[in-house]
């Protein structure tokens, strides 16, 4: 059967676009022909920022909530953190010897994380990618479902499996597919338009998080930034209107309709009608959420063992793919 590896950062807490890019399409898969493997990345959330021991605990306890609230079923995807399986980081030092210099500097979310000053970021935003790498080829994973920003990343993961195949001269790890697809495969922030909604955005009004109840949600769709024109009947007319196609997009994607269906529907509606449309929608779908992340999180006990037992199925599948991967490196065991 394919296998289906995706992770998320708990690097913060869960916005929209992690939401609509990631999450429930995670959750779509597991229903579908897959093996899924959902994984907290808890190595990846050290390498921009190190958080309070105590931050990071509650964030990965609260991002695991959130998978299990949207509908993830631990019984049918494992779904674990990545600092259990120390299978991942094994094979990132090799694949850490594998990839080159100039491939990991070319990555723009290296460029645009690091600053002007890169002599002072972490050694391990720059090898990000190839952990990145190892989270996907320890598990031999055919799909990977993500968000648009991580498209690059995904063809960095196919260099190094595609290098290592070759210097070894063989056929180990696969050439990994990337899955974006949906009408939110890039959220933007409700600020500006031209900015990816994201955790880490100094604006709480940016983003739509999951743990914010009715009111917030919909302040915040009625503060978005807009344009002045009304909204147009064919997806043609959100050419040039990243705003409005932003809200457009999301209204889509949580109504599970086509842009162009939802535009048959409100074009000509100026946004001071379609905006309580859109919040009425978003509360709806993301309302039960929130309320359901919140029960979770009174049980921190019951978290961690659905990250442990996750944990053990995980390595089940990595251990055997890291031995022969020693085995064709040369290690001696
Ligand atoms: N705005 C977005 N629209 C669509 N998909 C998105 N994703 C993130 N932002 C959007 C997708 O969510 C998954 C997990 O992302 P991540 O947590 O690993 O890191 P990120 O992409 O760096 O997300 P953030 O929210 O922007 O975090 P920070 O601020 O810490 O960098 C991925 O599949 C991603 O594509």
């Amino acid at each position: 059967t394919p296998r289906i590896f995706s992770g998320i950062q708990p690097s913060g807490g869960l916005t929209l676009g992690n939401y609509l890019g990631a999450i429930k399409r995670f959750v779509e898969k597991q229903d579908e022909e897959f093996e899924t493997i959902y994984c907290i990345v808890d190595l990846h959330a050290i390498t921009a920022t190190l958080f309070e021991p105590d931050v990071l605990r509650r964030q990965t306890r609260e991002l695991t909530a959130g998978y299990i609230a949207s509908g993830l079923d631990p019984a049918k995807s494992i779904l674990f953190n990545q600092s259990q399986v120390a299978e991942h980081t094994q094979l990132a030092w090799i694949f850490n010897c594998i990839a080159r210099m100039g491939w990991m500097q070319r990555m723009t979310q290296w460029k645009d994380k690091a600053g002007k000053n890169t002599q002072n970021a972490s050694l391990g935003l720059l090898a990000y990618p190839a952990l990145m790498a190892a989270d996907i080829m320890v598990y031999h994973a055919t799909h990977v479902p993500v968000g648009e920003d991580q498209k690059q990343h995904l063809e960095l993961a196919r260099d190094i499996a595609t290098k290592f195949n070759h210097d070894y001269g063989v056929e180990f790890f696969p050439i990994t597919e990337p899955v974006i697809e949906g009408a939110a495969t890039r959220v933007m922030s409700l600020r500006d338009g031209s900015k990816k909604m994201s955790k880490s955005d100094p604006s709480d009004a940016s983003r739509i998080n999951l743990t914010d109840d009715a009111d917030a949600i919909a302040q915040k769709i009625r503060k978005a930034k807009t344009d002045p024109d009304a909204l147009p009947s064919e997806a043609e007319g959100l050419e040039g209107r990243p705003e409005a196609r932003n809200l457009v997009n999301i209204y889509a994607a949580l109504a599970d309709q086509s842009v162009e269906a939802v535009l048959r529907d409100v074009g000509g509606k100026p946004f001071s009608e379609f905006k309580p449309i859109l919040s009425e929608l978003a509360v709806e779908k993301l309302a039960p959420i929130s309320t359901e992340m919140a029960r979770l999180m009174q049980q921190p006990d019951e978290i961690d063992a659905i990250l442990s037992k996750g944990s053990e199925r995980a390595r089940t599948i990595a251990a055997p793919i890291l031995k022969q991967t020693y085995e064709i490196v040369g290690m001696v065991s």
